[in-house]
C-alpha cells in the first residue's frame, strides 16, 4: 500500500542533551539528577554505560549534523542541559563555554538545513537544586527555572523557533516517588503530585515569558500520555481506564492545554490527601498561559482492568487503587525492550487530542524501537540491516497518516532517536538510532539501513506500508 505524505508533514528525529553529550568540558558542581543517580547506582546502568561518555556529542556534534545532512533530515530535537548551563544556579551565572556550545550546535544545524527544536529540561535538573531545595518540591526551583528559560530564549530565540518546557514531565517523580523503583527510593505520593503541579506552573511561567518576548516562534511541552485501553466494555473496566487517564494523562493535558485542572482530579487529590494547594494567583497564571502546541511521545499502549482485590489500607495512596494492569494475551511485543507494539495508538491518540483538546497542533516527538544485539544484523560492510525498525516506523506512520487524513492536527513524526544513545538500565543495550554508535573510544558512527530508508521517505514523501507483521 502506498500512502502520500503531505508536503509540510515533518519527518524528523530526536535526542536529548544528557543521553548524548558526555561530560567533556563539564565543571565541578554541574551534575544533573541523572549524573548523580549514575554515580550513586552505576550498577543499574547496563554494563555501566551512562551519561559520562554517552555518544560524546559535545565533541562529535558536527559529525552528527553531517549525517543529518546526508539523510536530508529537516528537524532535530534535543535539550539544553540545565545543569551545565550555569556555574551558579541561584545567581544565574551562565557557563559561557557551554552556552557557546549550544549556540554553535544550533548554527551547525541551521547551516545543514536542519530546523532545531530545543527542550529546556529532559530530566537534567541540577543536583544542586535537588539537594538544596528538594528539586521540584520547591517554588524556588520554579522561579529559578523560569529565569533559566528567560535567558535561554534571549540567547537562542532568534534562531530556535520551536521550544519545549519539559520532556515527559511526569516520568522522574513517577519512578522515584510514586513507584519508588529508582534512586533515591523515597515513596511519597503527595510529593509526586506536587512535582507534577510545579512543572505545570513552571511551564505556564515559561510560556508567559516566551510570549512576552515576541520571539516569533512557539512553545509547548513534550508529554508522554499513554493511550489507555480497558480490558472490556464493562462499566468497571471503563472506569479503571478513566481513572488511569485522569491521574497520568489529564493531569498535564487539562491544565496545559485548557488552563484548568479537572474538578474530579482535584477532588480525588483532596480525598487522598495529595492535594497541591495552589494559590489563586498561580491558577490564574496557568489559565492565562496555555501551550501553543504539544509534543507527544508514543511507544506502547496501556491496558487496564478494574482491580480484582481490595486496596491494602496500610499502603500509601497510589492511583493503582483504581485500576490494575491488564496483560493482553497474544499481544505483539518488542521483546528487547519489553514493550507492547500496537501501532493503532497513533490513530487513537490523534483522535483523543482532536476530540478532547480542541484539535491543538501537535507532533509525535518520540516513537521508535529499541533493539538488542543489532551487531547480529550487520552486513559484510558493517551496515546494520534493521528491517524490523523500518517496519515498526512504517506501521506507526501508517496509522498516524490515516489520522491526519481524518482531520487530526498532527504536524509530524520525530523518530527516537537520531543516533543510538544511553538511558537508564537500557544504556546502549537497546539501540534506537538511525545511526549506529560503536562503543569504542571514538564512538564511531555509521548509518543503518533505516537511515537510507528514512532519507527516501523524506525525499519521495511516499510511505509503502504492508499490512502489519509480527516483530519478533
Ligand atoms: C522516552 C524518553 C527518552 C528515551 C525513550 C526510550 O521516554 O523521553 O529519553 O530514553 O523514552 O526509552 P528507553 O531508553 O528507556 O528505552
Amino acid at each position: 500500500m502506498k500512502i502520500a505524505i503531505p508536503e509540510n508533514f515533518i519527518i524528523g528525529a530526536a535526542s536529548s542533551a544528557w543521553q548524548t553529550e558526555g561530560w567533556h568540558g563539564k565543571k565541578d558542581g554541574q551534575d544533573s539528577f541523572l549524573d548523580s543517580w549514575y554515580k550513586e547506582e552505576t550498577f543499574v546502568w547496563h554494563n555501566g554505560y551512562g551519561p559520562a561518555v554517552a555518544t560524546n556529542f559535545m565533541e562529535k556534534y558536527q559529525d552528527d549534523v553531517d549525517l543529518m545532512k546526508e539523510i536530508h533530515l529537516t528537524h532535530y530535537r534535543t535539550s539544553i542541559n540545565w545543569a551545565r548551563f550555569f556555574t551558579d544556579y541561584e545567581n544565574l551565572v551562565v557557563d559561557e563555554e557551554y552556552a557557546q556550545h549550544i549556540s554553535d550546535m544550533v548554527d551547525a544545524l541551521l547551516a545543514a538545513g536542519v530546523e532545531p527544536m530545543l527542550c529546556l529540561e529532559h530530566y537534567e535538573l541540577p543536583s544542586y537544586l535537588m539537594e538544596k531545595y528538594d528539586g521540584w518540591s520547591s517554588k524556588k526551583v520554579v522561579e529559578l527555572y523560569a529565569e533559566y528559560a528567560r535567558i535561554a530564549f534571549e540567547r537562542y530565540g532568534d534562531r530556535v523557533k520551536h521550544w519545549f518546557t519539559f520532556n515527559e514531565p511526569i516520568v522522574v517523580q513517577t519512578r522515584c516517588y510514586l513507584d519508588a523503583v529508582r534512586w533515591p527510593h523515597e515513596q511519597n505520593t503527595k510529593k509526586w503530585m506536587l512535582w507534577n503541579y510545579h512543572k505545570v506552573l513552571a511551564t505556564a511561567k515559561a510560556v508567559a515569558i516566551y510570549h512576552a518576548g515576541n520571539y516569533g516562534g512557539r512553545i509547548g511541552c513534550v508529554l508522554n500520555p499513554e493511550m489507555v485501553y480497558p480490558r472490556s466494555n464493562s462499566a468497571e473496566d471503563q472506569k479503571a481506564a478513566e481513572m488511569y487517564d485522569l491521574f497520568f494523562n489529564r493531569v498535564y493535558f487539562d491544565p496545559m492545554v485548557n488552563g484548568v485542572y479537572p474538578q474530579k482530579l482535584i477532588e480525588l487529590c483532596q480525598e487522598h490527601e495529595i492535594y497541591f494547594d495552589p494559590t489563586p494567583e498561580e491558577l490564574a497564571i496557568i489559565k492565562e498561559n496555555t501551550v501553543d502546541f504539544l509534543g507527544v511521545n508514543q511507544y506502547y499502549p496501556k491496558r487496564v482492568r478494574a482491580p480484582r482485590y481490595q486496596w491494602n489500607p496500610e499502603m500509601p495512596f497510589h492511583p493503582e487503587m483504581y485500576y490494575e494492569v491488564f496483560d493482553l494475551p497474544g499481544k505483539k511485543m518488542n521483546n528487547s525492550r519489553g514493550w507492547e507494539i500496537y501501532p493503532q495508538i497513533m490513530y487513537d491518540m490523534a483522535m483523543y487530542l482532536k476530540n478532547n483538546y480542541h484539535n491543538i497542533p501537535w507532533l509525535v516527538t518520540e516513537n521508535g524501537m529499541g533493539r538488542e544485539n543489532e551487531e547480529n544484523y550487520q552486513n559484510e560492510q558493517g551496515m546494520v540491516e534493521d528491517d524490523y525498525r523500518i517496519d515498526f516506523i512504517s506501521q506507526h506512520l501508517r496509522y498516524l497518516l490515516k489520522a491526519v487524513a481524518d482531520g487530526a492536527n498532527c504536524e509530524g513524526y520525530m523518530l527516537w532517536a537520531f543516533t543510538d544513545c544511553v538511558s537508564p538500565m537500557n544504556a546502549f543495550k537497546n539501540r534506537y538510532g538511525l545511526v549506529r554508535i560503536e562503543l569504542n573510544e571514538e564512538r564511531t558512527r555509521s548509518l543503518k539501513k533505516s537511515a537510507y530508508w528514512y532519507r527516501s521517505l523524506i525525499d519521495d514523501r511516499i510511505l509503502e506500508a504492508e499490512e502489519e507483521k509480527l516483530y519478533r
